[in-house]
């Protein structure tokens, strides 16, 4: 279909006739971000800090991408803060990366209703797939392995990290990278999103975005977005 007429296409329509799928992960594809939360506070208690994010704080600090920014920002924000070296960061994160897998491990955070049908519809139908997350390449392997199998990556035709690009989202540089490496052009494509960051990222890169509301951004705004969903079981069969 002609990527402008795709672009008026009501959004069963949008994502059946898209080239490229391209997911993100937190949020979208699982409800990770508690998970994250109770690592980061796990990585804390650790490190000997007295910090233990709540759910109103952590929806606070999800504003900033990616969480060893996510840790810098929250401790420029204390009056009275520890000496935090970026030594001292990246060994939290390792921590909280380490314990965030055996969180997942235990199979206690399914994939959000819709998206296993909606991988299959997509193989069907000869779509290809892709992700696009400011998350690492271990977090997605320890969620997806444990939902799809040890098999899981052969599904996604690219799959960018966080680590992969320069900036993180909000920037546009993770969604860049998913077009050059589907060489497809961004209005044949629909990206698939839960948060405000995310939905500009896109947005950037020229992709239409459909939304799915998740735990944490469930009051973003989503008005650029081509359609927002509760969840991508509200998709038609
Ligand atoms: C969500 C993020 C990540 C996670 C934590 O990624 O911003 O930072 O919150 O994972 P997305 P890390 O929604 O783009 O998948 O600690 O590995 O950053
Ligand atoms: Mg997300």
């Amino acid at each position: 279909m002609q990527a402008e007429a795709l672009a008026f296409a009501p959004v069963d329509e949008l994502i059946r006739r898209a080239a490229a799928l391209i997911f993100d992960v937190d949020g979208t594809l699982a409800e990770t971000e508690e998970l994250h939360r109770q690592a980061f506070n796990h990585a804390f208690a650790r490190h000997g800090l007295d910090w233990q994010w709540d759910r109103a704080v952590y929806k606070d600090l999800l504003r900033v991408t990616g969480g060893k920014e996510r840790m810098r920002a929250y401790h420029e924000r204390l009056r009275v803060a520890p000496p935090l070296s970026d030594a001292d960061i990246a060994e939290l994160h390792r921590i909280k990366t380490a314990h965030y897998a055996e969180l997942v491990e235990t199979g206690c955070c399914p994939l959000r209703p819709g998206v296993t049908e909606l991988l299959a519809a997509a193989k069907l139908r000869g779509q290809r797939l892709a992700i696009a997350t400011t998350t690492s390449h271990g977090n997605i392997e320890a969620l997806l392995s444990q939902a799809l199998g040890t098999n899981w990556a052969a599904r996604f035709d690219a799959i960018v990290a966080g680590d992969d690009v320069r900036h993180k989202k909000p920037a546009p540089d993770v969604y860049l990278e998913t077009l050059a490496r589907l060489k497809l052009g961004a209005a044949d494509c629909v990206a698939i999103e839960d948060s405000a960051n995310g939905l500009i990222s896109a947005s950037r890169a020229g992709i239409p975005v459909l939304i799915t509301r998740s735990m944490f951004f469930a009051d973003d705004d989503f008005s650029a977005a081509r359609c927002v969903l509760n969840d991508l079981s509200e998709l038609a069969a």
